[in-house]
């Protein structure tokens, strides 16, 4: 997650990591995602660019807090099934949203406890996505962005931090669509929502290794609902540039048709 984000100890019970599978060299963090239901999660398409859709190349881990201790509800799993939306594009990262099924029969892949849980979906055409409200984007991902240094001889060079070992929060305000066009002009589009700090001071945002992550939002009587799923920006926590979020509103026909679609191998 971006910078400045405070490290608390809360209970997101839907957060996945997704992680590229090597027997030898470890397993490599890739993404973060969320739990739905039993035997499905929701992450994003471009998670799987680099690996392809091949599920046993991938493992996901569920009621995960820190990444390098086993924590008492803490569970690996591995997807039997990927499904990429039909129309995600990899250059504009239209249609940023992927389905993993889990193995195990219908309702029950995964038994749920203190730690594992699924998130609710937003009601179709829910009103309070469209005024700013503050959500919460977790993950695993990097704590700072674009911190130069000078190196001898005068250059400059990016440094990238590590994958943070415990699950990160931060409260990120949704924004107006505008504010996103005004800095990516059309690619940002209505199947996307636009979220995130715009002071100085407070540059809190997602970053590499939480995409695919949720952005939950509460609604009316504190019931959170996966709003957002992260997706992509002008790097991480310039107030210029907020981040651009999956509108998971607009995919919930999709999500449906998907998971209940009866599946032979
Ligand atoms: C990324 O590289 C990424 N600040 C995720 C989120 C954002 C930027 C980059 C948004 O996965």
């Amino acid at each position: 997650s971006g910078l400045c984000l405070c490290d608390f100890r809360g209970e997101w019970p839907w957060q996945v990591s997704l992680w590229l599978r090597s027997q030898s060299k470890g397993n490599h963090p890739l993404c973060g995602a969320s739990l739905i239901s039993p035997c499905w999660v929701v992450t994003a398409a471009h998670c799987f660019k680099r690996f392809g859709r091949d599920p046993t190349r991938y493992v996901l881990r569920l009621g995960d807090y820190h990444t390098e201790e086993q924590d008492d509800f803490e569970r690996t799993l591995s997807p039997e099934r990927i499904v990429i939306h039909r129309k995600y594009h990899t250059q504009s990262r239209e249609y940023d949203i992927a389905l993993l099924r889990l193995k195990g029969t219908e309702g029950n892949c995964v038994a749920f406890n203190p730690h594992t849980g699924p998130v609710c979906l937003p009601e179709p055409g829910n009103k309070w996505e469209k005024r700013p409200a503050a959500c919460v984007i977790t993950g695993w991902g990097i704590t700072a962005f674009n911190m130069y240094v000078i190196l001898s001889k005068g250059r400059f060079d990016n440094i990238y931090s590590e994958y943070s070992r415990t699950l990160l929060q931060a409260w990120v305000p949704l924004l107006p669509a505008w504010k996103c066009k005004k800095r990516y002009g059309d690619r940002f589009t209505s199947r996307m929502l636009c979220a995130g700090s715009l002071s100085e001071h407070h540059r809190v945002d997602s970053c590499q290794g939480d995409s695919g992550g949720p952005l939950v939002c509460q609604g009316e009587e504190g019931r959170w609902m996966l709003t957002g799923v992260i997706s992509w920006g002008h790097g991480c926590g310039n107030p210029l540039f907020p981040g651009v979020y999956t509108r998971v509103s607009r995919f919930l026909r999709w999500i449906d048709k998907v998971i209940s679609k009866p599946y032979k191998n």
